[in-house]
């Protein structure tokens, strides 16, 4: 079968801010509790954090701060090796939070991918963040056999180049043995967008409490999220066929239209 006609076969998820709201709650808690552990009196307000996400990856992100409000610290011999260990504490950090239940999934996350399962569409996450929070999160807030639901997770390191490069959903797509025209990506913020579209991933965006003011440019739909019976998805952008919520029905709909415009 050509490609390009290929049925949907599978979805790709992003993590933060698609699955689940992290960032303020979450992430950025976690990185003030790692700077407090380590005696710097760096602190990471929400305005701040917001501009930090600019760049993606907790590393990356750290050097980011420090370019612009702690130089100095760079200039240290091993500033490399301490912003690994800065990492490390963060991570634990998060995944305590994680695990005490802190960061609930977005609506209609849960119910698409019960619906997706049931419908036989394989599933895949495609993220910057770490591994040990992808499974830590799918466990505490899906099921605790949720990571086997995801026949690749696609996280952190694993490429050198996070997101917005394409370099995650195509390492993915890659060890899915998939054409990016079999599948859709779940994003929720332009570097993301960035990323998938760049793999050739038609692309269904969520927003997520940093998020709501990119620029979504290229995304077949934009939603508030992804809707449940009763609470409906607020319209941003896209044609939802009459739907209040995100089904399989309907991502059949959009891959359709999708693809016949490549
Ligand atoms: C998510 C991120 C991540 C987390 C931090 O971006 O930028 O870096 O904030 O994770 P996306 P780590 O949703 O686009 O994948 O600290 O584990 O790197
Ligand atoms: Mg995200």
């Amino acid at each position: 079968m050509n490609t390009q006609q290929a049925p949907l076969q599978a979805l790709i998820f992003d993590v933060d801010g698609t699955l689940a709201d992290t960032e303020r709650d979450g992430h950025r808690i976690a990185f003030n509790l790692a700077f407090a552990d380590a005696g710097l009196d760096w602190h990471w307000d929400a305005t701040l954090y917001g501009e930090l996400l600019a760049v993606t990856g907790g590393k990356e992100r750290m050097r980011f701060y420090c370019e612009r409000h702690a130089p100095a610290f760079l200039q240290q011999a091993d500033a490399a090796e301490r912003i690994k260990a800065l990492h490390a504490a963060k991570t634990a950090h998060y995944l305590k939070l994680v695990e005490a239940g802190a960061l609930p999934l977005q609506p209609g996350v849960a119910r698409l991918i019960a619906a997706a399962r049931a419908a036989g569409l394989r599933l895949a996450i495609a993220t910057t963040t770490t591994p040990e929070n992808v499974t830590s999160l799918l466990r505490a807030s899906l099921s605790p056999d949720a990571e086997s639901w995801f026949e690749v997770i696609g996280a952190g390191d694993v490429v050198p180049l996070k997101k917005p490069a394409p370099d995650i959903y195509l390492w993915v797509l890659e060890k899915m043995q998939l054409p990016a025209s079999a599948c859709l990506a779940f994003e929720d913020s332009v570097n993301g967008l960035k990323s998938s579209l760049a793999a050739g991933l038609p692309t269904l965006v969520t927003e997520s409490e940093y998020t709501f003011d990119h620029d979504f440019a290229g995304a077949f739909a934009v939603l508030s999220n992804l809707g449940e019976p009763g609470h409906p998805f607020q319209i941003r952008r896209g044609n939802v066929h009459g739907k209040t919520m995100v089904d399989v029905d309907l991502l059949k709909i959009w891959h359709r239209e999708a693809i016949s415009k490549c």
